[in-house]
């Protein structure tokens, strides 16, 4: 944990913001699973990341945990097809969720999908925070509202990262977020706009995670 101090007029005002860093001492992989029988058996709190295919999810995660490849990211959506739960610290655990609207999914396997995450949200009592990943350059999809009123659902915290910031200009940063706001129904305190190219967000997750440690 470390303090920023910033001065202004001859040190007559400051104002001290705490700013959040984890130290990453461990980050592993834990175990795939697609129903509880195949949950780890651990009591650590969980940090799950929902969002559609190719949002960022993968991505966040390994930002979090300062490691390049601990969650696997494609150019490819689809990719996580499986609930995966990584160790950080012996502290806490991250869940990669796999992402909806892949169009190249069956009915079937959707379907499947649709099962497994109701399974995982119904079942872990250890869960603490949902984070909804919703891409930051567009509107949120259907399928984004349909999932933020669902995560609404549950007795877990929901909060939304807007990924990908570095790929829209400043200026239409703040824009959509208040699209993204009024869209998924959610407070602009609830809304961590991030970056896995420039870490933009990140201690902003830190923050969460640290407040239910
Ligand atoms: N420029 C930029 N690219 C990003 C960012 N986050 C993710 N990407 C890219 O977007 C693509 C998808 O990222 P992933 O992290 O694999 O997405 P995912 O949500 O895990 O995808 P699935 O596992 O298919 O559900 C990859 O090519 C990433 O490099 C970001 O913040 N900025
Ligand atoms: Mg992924």
């Amino acid at each position: 944990m470390a303090y920023k101090y910033i001065y202004y007029n001859f040190n007559t005002i400051f104002i001290f913001e705490r700013v959040i860093t984890i130290i990453i001492r461990k980050a592993e992989y834990i175990i795939s699973a697609v129903d509880p029988k195949g949950y780890p058996n651990h009591d650590l709190v969980e940090f799950a990341f929902f969002g559609r295919s190719n949002v960022g999810k993968s991505s966040v995660i390994n930002a979090i945990a300062k490691r390049k490849n601990l969650a696997r990211t494609s150019q490819t959506p689809g990719k996580t097809i499986t609930i995966n739960f990584f160790n950080i610290n012996d502290e806490f655990s991250i869940v990669d969720v796999p992402g909806y609207g892949y169009a190249k999914r069956s009915d079937t396997q959707i379907q499947q999908f649709g099962e497994m995450i109701e399974k995982y949200l119904n079942s872990r009592e250890n869960l603490k925070v949902a984070f909804l990943l919703v891409d930051l350059r567009h509107k949120p999809t259907e399928n984004d509202v349909l999932m933020a009123n669902y995560l609404k659902s549950f007795p877990c915290e929901l909060k939304v990262i807007a990924t990908k910031a570095d790929k829209i200009g400043k200026t239409l940063i703040a824009r959509h977020v208040k699209q993204l706001i009024m869209t998924l129904g959610v407070r602009r305190e609830d809304v961590i706009v991030t970056s896995s190219v420039t870490n933009l967000g990140i201690e902003e997750i830190y923050k969460v995670i640290e407040n239910h440690k």
